[in-house]
């Protein structure tokens, strides 16, 4: 007859063993240090996350990105319209402080790995609930991480949709780190308290020393080697690889010089100065554009409670003409600066007869797809530099800017800038 071996007094298997890990650095300062930088990142990226879902104003609907019933109560402000770079900071802030956080969210996991690799994998149900929210949390930030960069590089390999999933991914990521940081707390404070802030920042490699082993929290080493690396020179080394990824990016946020930099940036190319030579998200064959449907025969269609106002583009072009200088700030992160000109929207609406609308719903000429129509708000058709923009820098917009017209409002994601405009719908309550 043979015995079940009791579970914790069986030796674990290789990686296993606590001794199994042996780096110096590892242990509760260690991680809360990095988990404290990572706290910081992340809540930058978390914050202008959902602002950007703020300012795609799913609410309004036919901002068709999430389905306005099945989205979450989070949009309690109407997006402003400026400063009009005001969606290039916070969307270049989500990108690139995103990025920045991807050599801390790795030295994090680094330094907790031991942990993943428990002995026994389940003692307690309370350490099962526990194991399973770290999971939970991990499993999230690599989600978000993850779809974040695969978006930024236009690489959709995935089946489901980016934004809903994206923002519900986040959801889940900040309700499980809140979980997360309100129950480490204590060990957190603690590491501080025993061990100061930054003190062990200021031991170079002679003097780096192992935190006591501790055989219940099970970061510190059991076995430690002998260091290599001091913690500051990891910091060094994690820091360097956050800077490599910025200066790869923020060319493409900032623009200018730098852009020839932002290596990693499929929107970087340094396009000659022409006035319509500025990237383009979308070309005119790709959505579907047919030059019979921008020539000659063009009207835009000005509705108001289903009376329709039909307008040529030399009749547009009669009309008072106004130029701002503003930015296109897509959700990938990239923005770039131009001359707009053509007819304030304030004036479309007036001369339509609706002249304080509480939205207007723009369609494109565009056959299909989420990006053929936006709901703009009251305060953006209001601003005046709110355009359906005729010519930039001085030229007629080209066919992949948007030729006829297209919309362009300060402020806002670069995905309401609707092109190739063929009605605008202005609505009252
Ligand atoms: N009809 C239509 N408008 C559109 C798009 C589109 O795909 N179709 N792309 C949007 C996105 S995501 C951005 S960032 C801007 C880019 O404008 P540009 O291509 O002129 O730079 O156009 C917006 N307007
Ligand atoms: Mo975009």
């Amino acid at each position: 007859m043979s015995r079940l071996p009791r579970l914790p007094d069986t030796p674990a298997p290789g990686p296993f063993r606590p001794a199994f890990w042996r780096s110096p650095l590892r242990g509760p300062w260690l991680t809360a240090a990095i988990g404290s930088v990572l706290l910081v990142l992340v809540g930058i990226v978390a914050l202008t996350g959902f602002l950007s879902h703020a300012a795609y104003q799913p609410d309004l609907g036919g901002n068709a990105l999430i389905d306005r019933g099945k989205d979450l109560p989070l949009t309690f402000f109407d997006w402003p319209s400026s400063p009009t770079f005001l969606y290039a900071i916070t969307q270049g802030l989500h990108v690139n402080v995103g990025l920045v956080a991807i050599p801390f969210l790795l030295a994090k996991l680094w330094s907790v790995i031991p942990r993943l690799f428990a002995w026994p994998p389940v003692a307690s149900p309370a350490q099962a609930i526990e194991r399973l929210s770290i999971a939970l949390l991990v499993s999230s930030a690599v989600f978000e991480f993850a779809t974040g960069v695969l978006n930024m590089q236009y690489w959709y390999a995935f089946k489901f949709g980016f934004l809903s999933a994206h923002y519900y991914g986040g959801v889940v990521f900040v309700a499980s780190l809140a979980l997360h940081v309100a129950v480490k707390s204590p060990v957190i404070l603690r590491a501080y308290r025993e061990r100061g802030v930054l003190r062990p920042l200021r031991d170079d490699l002679a003097r780096t020393r192992p935190e006591p082993a501790d055989p219940h929290g099970g970061l510190a080493p059991t076995a430690p080697a002998e260091p290599t690396l001091s913690r500051r020179g990891l910091f060094a080394v994690v820091g360097a690889g956050s800077l490599v990824l910025l200066i790869g990016n923020v060319g493409e946020t900032i623009g200018g010089p730098l852009r020839r930099l932002a290596l990693f940036a499929p929107r970087r190319q340094v396009i000659g100065p022409g006035p319509n030579d500025f990237q383009v998200n979308k070309t005119a064959v790709a959505a579907g554009i047919k030059p019979e449907m921008t020539g000659a025969g063009y009207r835009l269609a000005l509705v108001v409670d289903g009376r329709e106002l039909s307008l040529s583009r030399e009749e547009l072009l009669a009309m008072p003409q106004h130029t701002a200088r503003l930015p296109i700030a897509c959700v990938e992160g990239w923005t770039t600066t131009q001359e707009w000109t053509g007819v304030r929207l304030a004036d479309l609406a007036r001369l339509a007869g609706a002249p304080d609308p509480d939205s207007a719903f723009v369609r494109s000429l565009q056959p299909r797809g989420v990006l053929s129509m936006v709901t703009l708000n009251t305060g953006q058709v209001a601003d005046p530099d709110s355009l359906l923009a005729l010519k930039v820098n001085g030229a007629d917009l080209s066919p992949d800017h948007g030729f006829p017209a297209r919309i362009i409002v300060p402020a806002q994601p670069g995905v309401h800038n609707t092109k190739w405009v063929a009605t605008i719908d202005f609505r009252s309550a």
